[in-house]
């Protein structure tokens, strides 16, 4: 065990340990924690759990502290609070001036992680950068053993992994805004693909915003590597106070500073500063778009002497999306149909529906998970053309549009999941796009979100000109 694990195992056991926000993150912390010697509190600010959550802290002796009084009394040792919780809270002032440690799961797990951290933030193309890493690193790695672990933000908690894993390995993740707000980090190699205004509502300025996204290198040492964007003013000023030796990646031209990688003419370049060499042509990468020739840009840029360039060129060729995160599925008939089945939650389908410029045709609704709607509705109501909604919470969602002032003309409920998706196709003319973002889980008609992407990908791909 590595000495950072073995002393926090020897701190974390026997303090009480509040977790505050029982999401993805907290959920995967539990077991990790109270294997450690913790004694931990649940406390969520939704009313009751729901049945399985219930029966996952019931069975290990959670304390369970639920509802509006979610946040009173936090007189425990350490708090590990969710990404989407400010640290900044009245509550968690007052317990950090009362001596409470306020932390969180991806903070800790940083701090403790015996593997090469290669981490991505930006405002775009994050999670696509982040796989793209993460797979470029794994062909390689297959030759050496090595594992590579693809974590953070794009959904999967790395914490109960973290005692498996060695200094030969590589842990690859997305790191929001949110989670670097007070992260101290030092990954290895890290990116900041760009960064235009984002989660305004969230950060109190756009210069918070920027700050919490310079959490990502602001610890590293000259020894590690530090990718920007010579294409955005923001991440160019970074550049001058990285500690970090710095890789511009480029689109349209060669950066001056050396190491960079960019894009001429057809071809995707990298230069270490003595040799020029060609890595992979547009028509290598299976990807649309010329955002993902600069996903594949930062991406090679951050594993370069990493990873072999043979593997590189092979994940151009083959790599097809993130599957159901807005995965482009087809175009039918000048329609364009994109599948975002793992939006379980409202704060996923609002992301989904920013990176869209044009109306859409969406749709939503599956298992009721409790989760208020209300924040969806009005950015919904903007960016929907029209709405199909199916499961239980579908008919949710379309009374706080009408009630919000979308005309009900514009809306459709349809309790079949395969009619509804249907029906969306009907309703696309040429030019549209049709998104399945469902803002609700899954298990209202399927096992998870995978098998309702996948669902949604046969109707689709069944569906013929129209
Ligand atoms: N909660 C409270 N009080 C609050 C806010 C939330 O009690 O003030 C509770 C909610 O009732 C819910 C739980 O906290 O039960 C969920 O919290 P969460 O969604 O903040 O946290 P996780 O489920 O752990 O998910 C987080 C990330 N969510 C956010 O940052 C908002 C997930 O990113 C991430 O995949 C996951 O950790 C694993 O690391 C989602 C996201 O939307 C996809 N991220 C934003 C983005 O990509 O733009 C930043």
């Amino acid at each position: 065990m590595n000495e950072r694990l073995q002393s926090f195992k020897n701190y974390i056991k026997n303090k009480k340990v509040a977790l505050i926000g029982m999401g993805i993150s907290n959920r995967a912390a539990v077991d990790f924690l109270l294997s450690s010697g913790a004694i931990l509190s649940a406390r969520d600010k939704n009313s009751v759990p729901d049945a399985e959550m219930t029966e996952f802290l019931t069975s290990r002796g959670v304390k369970m502290i639920y509802g509006e009084q979610y946040l009173s009394d936090i007189t425990e040792d350490i708090v590990f609070k969710s990404p989407g919780i400010r640290y900044d809270i009245p509550e968690l002032i007052e317990a950090a001036q009362s001596g409470t440690v306020i932390t969180s799961e991806m903070e800790v797990f940083t701090e403790i992680c015996p593997a090469k951290i290669f981490a991505v933030t930006g405002s775009d193309g994050k999670t696509t950068t982040t796989t793209l890493v993460s797979k470029m690193l794994e062909k390689t790695a297959e030759k050496t053993g090595a594992k590579v672990y693809l974590g953070g933000n794009i959904g999967t908690p790395l914490l109960p992994y973290v005692e498996e894993m060695t200094e030969n390995d590589f842990a690859v993740l997305e790191l929001s805004s949110f989670q670097l707000h007070t992260m101290k980090t030092a990954p290895v190699s890290a990116i900041v693909t760009n960064v235009t205004p984002n989660h305004l509502n969230w950060h109190t300025s756009m210069e918070e915003y920027v700050e919490s996204k310079k959490n990502i290198y602001r610890d590293q040492t000259e020894n590690c590597r530090l990718v920007l964007n010579a294409n955005n003013e923001i991440t160019v000023s970074m550049a001058d106070e990285a500690k970090a030796k710095v890789t511009f990646f480029a689109f349209g031209h060669e950066p001056e500073n050396k190491p960079c990688c960019y894009f001429e003419n057809g071809t995707v370049w990298y230069d270490d500063g003595k040799e020029k060499q060609p890595v992979m042509k547009r028509e290598d990468i299976r990807l649309v778009g010329d955002h993902n020739v600069k996903n594949y840009m930062a991406a090679i840029s951050c594993v370069w002497g990493y990873a072999d360039v043979s593997d590189m060129l092979d994940i151009a060729r083959t790599f097809k999306g993130v599957p159901h995160r807005i995965e482009f599925i087809a175009e039918k008939g000048d329609v364009k149909f994109y599948n975002s089945s793992i939006d379980t939650s409202p704060t996923r389908t609002l992301a989904a529906l920013a990176s869209f410029k044009e109306k859409l045709i969406v749709i939503v609704g599956g298992y009721d998970k409790h989760i208020p709607i209300e924040p969806l509705i009005a950015p919904l109501a903007e960016k929907a053309k029209f709405v199909v909604a199916t499961g239980d919470t579908g008919l949710q969602v379309l009374s706080a549009l009408a009630a919000h002032g979308y005309p009900k003309k514009d809306m459709a409920y349809l309790g079949d999941f395969d009619a509804a998706v249907r029906f969306a196709a009907n309703k696309a003319d040429e030019g549209d796009t049709v998104l399945l973002s469902p803002a609700a889980a899954s298990f209202d008609a399927f096992k998870n979100f995978e098998e309702r992407g996948d669902r949604f990908r046969k109707i689709v791909e069944k569906l013929w000109s129209f």
